[in-house]
């Protein structure tokens, strides 16, 4: 362990946003220091309300999370931001009227907020926006709120990490909400339809909940009432006790968030009582545990394994000599 990340883990932990942001960089980079000091702030995670911000581009995020951080600081709450988007407003892609309202935000000692690039592949990114979720918490933020945005599976794995997911719609986006094609309705634990002073506001509010209702009564059907939740081994936890409520807020003009956040506290609640939180943790646990040991014995292997020796039997397979399963086998037991 070398001290300096020790020292920086330190001045994080009373306060200090600069150790905060270059521990986030570290993340980000993947930078050995991180491994370092995730060991040393593991412990001391698991405390704030984590909440991700999902949905379609445009469609209000970034306004929705700016007021739902000052609704919680007039509680007097705290409040951490991670956006994991190129074009979100924290980076200052959006118009200038937004990028206004974030810049008060920032300027509060009890909101931090950070945008984390989109580069690396799928799971990377889950996997860094997680670690950079963990050192919010750690730092004592009551609230750690995520911002996603991309194309399905994307929004999906990162959206993951969080507690209580909610999912941002727009009307007036098509009669086929977007959310459905890419599967992203079933991860949503509280849908908000923002924009909800542009016409249209309605149907898309009575799509989305004949559709909610909808996939209520097919799994209540399939698991006889008996499951209460279920891993689908994907690490999303189906659940059947909880009616997904639908919220129209106006972001813009800071409407329908008491409610937005009422529905988030709701849903809090809700993990608590059934137990569904800890189970949600041990399940995201899991994943990662796997996803970690598998990379690492893969690492592991290629070390032990020369060039050589892969070339070998990949020409093997090549020639037909040697089906993969078998060279699997006498790869992994040398
Ligand atoms: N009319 C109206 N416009 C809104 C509302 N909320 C946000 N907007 C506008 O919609 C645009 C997009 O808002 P953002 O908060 O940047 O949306 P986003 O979902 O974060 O966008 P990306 O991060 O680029 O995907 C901005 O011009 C906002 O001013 C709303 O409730 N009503
Ligand atoms: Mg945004």
């Amino acid at each position: 362990m070398t001290s300096s990340v020790q020292s920086l883990v330190e001045q994080m932990l009373t306060g200090s946003r600069r150790a905060l942001a270059r521990l986030i960089s570290h993340i980000e980079n993947e930078a050995p220091e991180a491994t370092e000091a995730l060991a040393l702030l593991y412990a001391r995670t698991g405390q704030a309300v984590t909440i991700g911000v999902t949905g379609a581009p445009g469609t209000g995020k970034s306004c929705l999370v700016t007021e739902l951080a000052r609704f919680y600081r007039q509680q007097e709450k705290t409040v951490g931001i991670v956006a994991v988007d190129p074009t979100s407003p924290f980076t200052g892609g959006a118009v200038l009227g937004d990028r206004f309202r974030m810049r008060d935000l920032a300027g509060d000692s009890g909101v931090f907020i950070r945008s984390m690039a989109t580069r690396g592949q799928l799971g990377g990114l889950a996997r860094t926006t997680f670690d950079a979720m963990r050192v919010l918490d750690a730092a004592g933020f009551d609230y750690v709120i995520v911002e996603t945005v991309g194309a399905g599976q994307n929004e999906v794995e990162i959206a993951k990490v969080a507690d209580t997911t909610i999912l941002v719609e727009a009307p007036g986006m098509g009669d086929d909400i977007q959310a459905i094609k890419a599967g992203i309705l079933e991860i949503a634990d509280v849908i908000a339809v923002n924009k909800a002073d542009r016409p249209g506001v309605q149907n898309t509010v009575r799509a989305l909940k004949a559709m909610l209702e909808l996939g209520h009564r097919k799994r209540a059907v399939s698991h006889h009432g008996q499951m209460m939740m279920q891993d689908d081994g994907g690490g999303t936890i189906v659940d059947d006790f909880w009616m997904v409520p639908v919220v129209q807020t106006i972001a813009t003009q800071s409407e329908g968030i008491a409610d937005l956040a009422q529905a988030i506290t709701d849903h809090q609640s809700y993990l608590h009582e059934s137990g569904t939180q800890v189970e949600r943790d041990r399940v995201r646990l899991k994943n990662e545990l796997m996803q970690r040991l598998q990379s690492a014995l893969l690492s592991d292997l290629l070390q032990k394994t020369s060039a050589e020796t892969l070339n070998g039997v990949l020409e093997q397979l090549v020639v037909r000599e040697l089906d993969p399963a078998s060279a699997v086998q006498k790869l992994v037991s040398v």
